[in-house]
């Protein structure tokens, strides 16, 4: 008998992938959490019936979230991950030499637990001595800091439950304040296909308080809409503008120089919704 995973992604638009084993089933206190080998991406994170990350698929994502803002700043020593308890976004931090401290702060420890057992291409990282895991609020914790972060990532969820804050203006504003004078910060935003709103919205929302806010896109074959938005604000540095020798050097699999500087060219319909238009 054939096992397949179904994701509703929006309203009759539904993604499917065979699955061959399930790793681990389990409730944690704020959500169900998944991990199963699928036939064609590997093995998969789901949470609440939600595609989070897929071994094959995941690099395309954590790179752009993480290389864009973390070039863009000139010597990225301490950086805060809001979320991301899978690793990847930490991985991929830990490739840049300047980097001393990486801070993962995540909501449920058990994400984290699950995915150090199931998930090691990803969550390896999380034993490097340079990271420091706390298991706690994401938006507590930003509002209790003040200049302590170069770079903050903010690898959330889609905008529901517990990650609804995430996407708004207060949160933002204690990003800013977490931040010192010279920081960067970039979130996912979701498709503009699939979530347009919350592109407008966020973008709207981070100009208010940075004042410098950019919009890039990246792919994610697994995610709805596959086109994939990151949002990022930054106090002082232009992230459109690498360093060409900063970015050859995390040279990835989806990122480079040439991928960082075209990821902010936009397609009409989504300069139209930075805009503040566009439906
Ligand atoms: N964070 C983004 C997940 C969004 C996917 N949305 C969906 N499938 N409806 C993933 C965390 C990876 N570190």
């Amino acid at each position: 008998m054939e096992l397949w995973f179904y994701e509703d992604q929006a309203k009759g638009l539904r993604i499917g992938l065979r699955t061959l084993q399930t790793y681990c089933k389990e409730k944690s206190a704020y959500q169900d959490i998944c991990i199963m080998e699928t036939e064609f991406y590997g093995r998969m994170l789901t949470l609440d019936g939600i595609v989070q990350t897929t071994e094959k698929d995941e690099f395309t994502y954590h790179e752009m979230l993480v290389h864009v803002p973390l070039v863009a700043h000139p010597n990225p020593e301490s950086v805060l991950v809001i979320g991301g308890g899978d690793g990847g976004s930490i991985r991929e931090i830990l490739r840049h030499p300047s980097v001393k401290k990486a801070t993962l702060v995540e909501i449920d420890e058990k994400v984290t637990a699950a995915a150090r057992e199931y998930l090691p291409t990803l969550s390896s990282a999380l034993s490097d001595p340079r990271v420091e895991m706390q298991f706690t609020d994401g938006i507590k914790f930003v509002a209790e800091h003040r200049e302590a972060f170069d770079v903050i990532i903010v690898d959330s969820t889609d905008p529901i439950g517990a990650a609804v804050g995430l996407f708004k203006r207060d949160f933002y504003r204690n990003v800013y304040e977490a931040l010192r004078p010279d920081g960067i910060f970039s979130a996912q935003t979701e498709s503009p296909f699939i979530m347009p709103d919350v592109i407008r919205s966020v973008y709207a929302d981070v100009s208010s308080v940075f004042p410098i806010c950019k919009l890039y896109l990246g792919t994610v074959p697994t995610y709805p809409g596959v086109l994939w938005s990151f949002t990022v604000g930054s106090k002082q540095y232009d992230p459109a503008l690498p360093d060409r020798s900063r970015a050859e050097r995390v040279t990835g699999r989806y990122y480079n120089y040439d991928i960082h500087k075209s990821a902010f060219s936009l397609p009409t319909f989504v300069q139209e919704l930075v805009r503040g238009g566009g439906s």
